[in-house]
């Protein structure tokens, strides 16, 4: 029999990796990300989160991992090609991030979108008890709201959009805009990261649909949507105590011994994906070498690059356009035994995370457009010396909240260089002054506070136990 929850939580993904042990195999949760946000306002209600285990075809039974209730929808090898890598990845993704790399439509995968909604929708439909609360995540599942008030009108429904969401003139592109946007309104809260979103949405909704609207509120068919921002963020404490361990402490002493302990590390740490700006920061450190600005070994770059979208055309091309600058870079500065980037196109744990932003000077985060960042801002968490400083792309949702950051204009090659070469020489007060200042802001700003006060406007019952 179905367990039914007063909190369901829906998302693409399931916050857990399957592991193939000797004995078998076992579920982990896997780390950062969606789960480690939601885990305080999860762990203390009955909870149920929706969403797709990994794999193909046929999805697993119902489990409980870590206090949580897993509930598995199924995705086809089509559906992942269609819906995933297709319309959420290949339309969605790019249309929504100002269009840097063109849009594909395709009806096929709309089609699949559709469909694959649908199926989240039924999941969440059967595991909603009566009246619940239930918490829909991202691009991948914007019609889930409307599809499931169809289904079950006694439940609040909220969405959080983890991306931008575009200006009216971009978003009128997508061929399914009506259905998105009705999608979408089906919700009685639509959260977005930064203001200028949720504006772009409500406008939309009058311009698309001649809908009612009061300051951002919308009415439609005899009830009303709102729309807000709610900036997400990182679990700052969690981030300090691992930046303050010895262990992590020790390794990054030794990952600036490894690098030739150089004055300056800059480092990057992004999925590789060309929303991120990795290409315009690599063309910029290059060009301070190139002008004697910087010059290696006084001066290193590490940047991380996790594997991303593999399968989809954008990326794989992003990652031969990537891999042929840093060899160059390499090829025309650095010195036997000591690259000029070192690159690392690999995943790593926490704890290594914490250790690379604690043994980093300088911290570059250039995205063309970017929901949030959160790497900027467990960049600034795990800083707790008070030391390094950040160089900050003025096109993240993160850059309205870390005003203290080196700010610039991706898109101008001189001000990213201005950006860099200021955050490196900038006076040791001044820079301590302005990691204290983004640090008591990130404080009094943390996920569960986001979590919190998107369920507070939601109407979400408080949690018990
Ligand atoms: P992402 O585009 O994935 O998230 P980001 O916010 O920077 O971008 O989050 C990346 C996360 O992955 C960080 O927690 C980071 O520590 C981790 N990570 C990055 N590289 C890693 C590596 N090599 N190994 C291990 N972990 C790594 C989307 C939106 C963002 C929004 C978030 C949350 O695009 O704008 O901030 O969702 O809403």
């Amino acid at each position: 029999m179905t367990v039914r929850s007063g909190f369901v939580v829906v998302a693409n993904r399931l916050p857990v990796d399957e592991e193939v042990t000797s004995t078998g195999r076992q579920w982990r949760t896997s780390p950062g990300g969606l789960v480690t946000a939601l885990h305080p306002v999860l762990a203390v209600r009955d909870a149920t989160w929706v969403g797709w285990a990994g794999g193909v075809g046929g999805a697993p039974e119902p489990f409980d991992l870590d206090g949580i209730r897993l509930h598995p929808v199924p995705l086809s090898a089509d559906d992942i090609e269609r819906y995933y890598e297709g319309e959420s990845n290949t339309t969605i993704w790019p249309l929504y991030h100002d269009a840097v790399e063109p849009p594909t439509f395709n009806r096929r995968w709309s089609d699949a979108y559709r469909a694959v909604n649908e199926r989240f929708a039924d999941a969440a439909a059967e595991v909603a008890a009566d009246c619940a609360t239930v918490w829909v995540h991202d691009y991948q599942l914007q019609l889930v709201p409307a599809m499931l008030r169809a289904r079950r009108p006694d439940l609040r429904i909220g969405f959080f959009l983890h991306i931008p969401f575009p200006p009216i003139e971009l978003f009128m592109q997508m061929p399914v805009r009506v259905e998105i946007l009705r999608g979408l309104l089906g919700a009685d809260l639509v959260g977005f990261q930064q203001k200028l979103a949720a504006q772009n949405f409500v406008r939309l909704a009058r311009h698309l649909l001649g809908l009612r609207r009061t300051g951002t509120t919308v009415d439609i068919d005899g009830r009303t949507t709102k729309a807000d921002a709610f900036p997400i963020s990182i679990d700052v404490k969690e981030m300090e105590e691992l930046a303050a361990s010895s262990e992590v402490q020790a390794r990054a002493r030794q990952i600036r011994a490894e690098l030739g302990d150089p004055k300056t590390v800059i480092l990057g740490v992004d999925r590789l994906d060309y929303t991120k700006g990795i290409e315009l920061r690599l063309d910029a450190f290059g060009e301070l070498l190139e002008e004697g600005t910087l010059s290696v070994p006084d001066t290193v770059m590490v940047q991380v690059a996790t594997p991303s979208r593999e399968r989809v055309e954008h990326y794989e091309e992003l990652r031969v356009r990537v891999e042929r600058e840093v060899g160059r870079i390499n090829g025309d500065f650095g010195h036997v035994g000591v690259p000029a980037v070192h690159y690392l196109h690999q995943s790593y744990n926490r704890s290594e995370l914490a250790a690379l932003y604690c043994a980093a000077d300088v911290m570059i985060v250039t995205p063309l457009r970017d929901g949030m960042n959160l790497v900027a801002k467990e960049y600034v968490a795990a800083r707790i010396d008070q030391g390094g400083a950040l160089v900050l792309s003025e096109f993240t949702g993160a850059a309205s909240e870390l005003r203290h950051a080196f700010l610039c204009n991706p898109y101008d090659p001189d001000g990213v260089k201005d950006a860099l070469v200021r955050a490196i020489h900038v006076d040791k007060a001044e820079g301590r002054r302005r990691m204290r200042l983004m640090q008591r802001y990130l404080r009094a700003h943390d996920v569960n506070r986001w979590a919190r006060s998107f369920l507070a406007e939601l109407g979400a019952p408080e949690a018990t136990g």
